[in-house]
């Protein structure tokens, strides 16, 4: 019988992402202690203010923190994009956002596959950050020529991952055992692969056009770039990088530092210098590329169309105020520039709450269930008397900004191109084979229902 014994693809999620921090600790040990920092101050975080843990128990939050993390790929060819897309589609991801990265100057556009249910992200929040990159911004013809024949000629999936993603596709699932494989299999496209398809020489030659695109073309695989763990205080992970011997970036990208976190806060280390074997004509040369770091993240609550309008509105003042892209040298101008600016956000939730800026969670208290005078009151009344409480919808998305930010600090600043291409986001969903859904959306029916439940506990309409 079919559809009786496939494993949830919430699990199946949970274990990919479990073999690939596994896999990634293995091979960047730096991340290895950059887990064990986030964990301290996670710790501390929450016996400082045990009022944290108690919000995060509330929204099932606490059980996902420890193996929270995202990751980033880039692919090449629309062929590899949409069959990504169905990779993540079994573990129960799908394209969440468009993002378009050549106002920075980095060559991609992409998305982000995540679960989307509240439910599915409790049990495992795990997101990658996907980009394809843009081909048609090679500017020399014969080196775009080379790139397409280059990419055309790899294959990033096992065949074994094609036949489980067609078979899952057929059927509606996976059984335990062929689960199992699958995760093993889908692992080995995100492998990191020690030595390149091209000579040393074609890939300076890509280089020379642009970093990223010698990241994508060069290798057999999109290997894995980075993992992020979450952290409930970014800004002592920040502090205590140096003293495990890491180096951080010199800005936390992101909002300030706040009584009530919005959005996300990142920050990251140096991508590694690794050693690379490249073919030649006469054997093998040696040579090296860096493309894998680590990155922290401190997630907070999520934005209605007007806060992120205003959130937005206020980093461009602050960029501007600053005028030129925040670096080493006017670190500390910018964020004190950025504290400035941010006093015109309102920081309590609720304020947040009363003015229609964040999405929230709403539970019925003890007291509201157990009142008799519930019948026609509104909801910012049953609010003032105690009977609803609210907890925030965390984040689960990534910002533009800040995402060109992160690739620049690994990428190196001489990696600003300049490209007048615009967004295509139809041009990425045709590539992708599927639309991407707005995240905006997303949050306002996980706030939706959980008004429902809310109203439905205290016996009232809503
Ligand atoms: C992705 C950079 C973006 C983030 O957290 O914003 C990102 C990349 O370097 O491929 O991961
Ligand atoms: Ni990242």
């Amino acid at each position: 019988m079919t559809g009786v014994n496939f494993k949830n693809p919430d699990l199946i999620r949970a274990d990919f992402s479990r073999a690939m921090s596994d896999m990634y600790r293995d091979e960047v040990p730096l991340y290895g202690t950059l887990l064990d920092l986030v964990a301290e101050v996670n710790d501390s975080a929450m016996s400082n203010d045990p009022g944290i843990a108690e919000s995060l128990r509330k929204t099932g939050e606490l059980e996902r923190l420890n193996v929270e993390r995202h990751g980033a790929i880039r692919v090449g060819t629309p062929a590899e994009l949409a069959t990504i897309a169905r990779l993540f589609a079994v573990m129960g991801m799908s394209p969440v956002g468009y993002y378009d990265l050549t106002p920075a100057g980095v060559p991609v556009h992409s998305t982000a596959f995540r679960a989307v249910h509240e439910a599915s992200l409790q049990i495992s929040p795990f997101r990658v950050f996907c980009s394809l990159l843009r081909l048609e911004l090679i500017d020399s013809e014969a080196l775009r020529a080379f790139a397409k024949t280059t990419l055309e000629k790899r294959s990033i999936f096992t065949s074994r991952v094609l036949e489980l993603i067609s078979q899952a596709e057929a059927d509606g699932g996976l059984n335990d055992a062929d689960a199992e494989e699958f995760v093993q299999q889908a692992l080995e496209t995100f492998r990191w692969h020690s030595s390149a398809t091209v000579s040393l020489d074609e890939y300076q030659q890509l280089l020379k056009q642009h970093r990223l695109i010698a990241d994508v073309v060069a290798f057999r695989g999109p290997h894995i770039n980075h993992l992020t763990p979450r952290t409930l205080d970014i800004d002592s992970v920040q502090v205590g990088m140096p003293k495990k011997g890491i180096t951080p970036k010199a800005v936390i990208e992101g909002p300030p530092k706040r009584n009530c976190p919005i959005l996300l806060r990142q920050t990251s280390f140096k991508a590694l210098n690794e050693a690379i074997t490249f073919i030649g004509a006469n054997g093998a040369e040696q040579g090296s590329h860096s493309a894998r770091f680590g990155e922290i993240e401190q997630r907070g609550v999520a934005l209605t169309p007007k806060g992120r309008a205003l959130y937005d509105q206020l980093l461009d003042q602050a960029r501007e105020e600053l005028g030129d892209f925040p670096n080493e040298n006017n670190a500390v101008d910018y964020m004190a520039i950025l504290e400035r600016v941010f006093v015109a956000f309102p920081d309590s939730y609720s304020e947040l709450q009363q003015q229609d800026l964040a999405y929230f969670r709403y539970f019925a208290t003890e007291q509201g269930m157990a009142a008799s005078d519930k019948a026609g009151k509104d909801l910012a009344a049953l609010m003032a008397a105690g009977y609803v409480q609210i907890e925030p919808l965390v984040y689960e998305d990534f910002l533009p900004v800040s995402a060109a930010g992160i690739f620049q600090s690994n990428l190196g600043d001489d990696a600003q191109a300049h490209y007048s291409a615009d967004a295509n986001k139809d041009q990425f969903e045709a590539d992708l084979s599927r639309k991407t859904l707005n995240e905006l959306a997303l949050y306002a029916e996980t706030q939706q229902r959980s008004l429902q439940e809310c109203a439905a506990a205290l016996g009232v309409s809503l």
